[in-house]
């Protein structure tokens, strides 16, 4: 496609605000009622195992609920036009794959998937775990102070690319939020796709702010 032909994208909450799922550091934030370090935090699931179960529950089930929005479709295709692409997401919802996304890397786990808390099995999980399973079963979801998955595979990404876009985070977490600097060393052109700008903007070559569901299918368009 045209100019670039090795993308790295990286996501955050908010390309899927305009899905129905609640950011983590906006106004109507998600962690507005909870503490962050109570529901993510490995400490916080030790300390109250039925909140933290409760509260990835009901997200779990939130999950039928969605949908994914144009922006995630919108990248789904450009996956399709070109040859080499990564798509690495902090979120732990499922709707790049809904829209048709392949190529995934959930850094920050899955809603989706559960993980026993002894032998350290993974599974798919679709409903709500159980009282009796609250400290056997886990969400398999990255907490912070844990490390986040795919390390390996998303530098090799972010240094290989020669485009990389950076959309809907806050670029407040890390590693996450040094991804750029990978890429932006390694000599790709580095974009930021967001609502408003964020502590990292100067870094990127450019600044697109507007709601993901417009501002990404219009740039992917621009790229055609
Ligand atoms: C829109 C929009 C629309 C809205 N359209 N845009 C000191 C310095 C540096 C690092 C550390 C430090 N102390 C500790 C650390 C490490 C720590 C960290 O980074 N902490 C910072 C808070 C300082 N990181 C970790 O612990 C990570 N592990 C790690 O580093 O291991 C090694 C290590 C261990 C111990 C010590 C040091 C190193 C793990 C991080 C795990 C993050 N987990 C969470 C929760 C997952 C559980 C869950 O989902 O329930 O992941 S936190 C939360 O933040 C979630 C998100 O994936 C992540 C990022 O948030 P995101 O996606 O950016 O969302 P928001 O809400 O912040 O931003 C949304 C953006 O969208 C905004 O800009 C809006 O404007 C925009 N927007 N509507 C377009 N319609």
């Amino acid at each position: 496609m045209g100019k670039y032909q090795n993308i790295c994208v990286l996501t955050g909450a908010g390309i899927s605000a305009e899905s129905g799922i609640k950011t983590f550091r906006d106004a109507n934030g998600l962690w507005e009622n909870h503490d962050i370090m109570e529901v993510a935090s490995p400490e916080g699931y030790a300390d109250k195992p039925a909140l933290v179960q409760r509260f990835y529950n009901a997200r779990r089930m939130q999950l039928k609920e969605v949908e994914p929005n144009p922006a995630h479709y919108a990248l789904a295709k450009l996956e399709s036009m070109v040859s080499e692409f990564a798509l690495v997401t902090q979120n732990v919802d499922d709707l790049h794959e809904r829209a048709g996304c392949k190529n995934i890397f959930h850094m920050h786990g899955e809603l989706r998937k559960i993980r026993h808390t002894k032998t350290g099995e993974v599974k798919y999980f679709e409903g709500e775990v159980s009282k009796e399973d609250y400290l056997l079963w886990r969400p398999d979801i990255v907490w912070f102070g844990e490390n986040v998955k795919y390390m390996e595979e998303i530098q090799i990404a972010a240094s290989k690319c020669d485009l990389f876009l950076c959309i809907g985070t806050s670029n407040q977490v890390y590693p996450a939020a040094g991804f750029v600097q990978i890429a932006k060393e390694s000599g790709a052109r580095c974009i930021e796709l967001n609502m408003e700008s964020t502590a990292l903007s100067a870094y990127y070559d450019e600044s697109h702010l507007g709601p993901a569901s417009a501002v990404v299918p219009d740039f992917i368009k621009s790229l055609l």
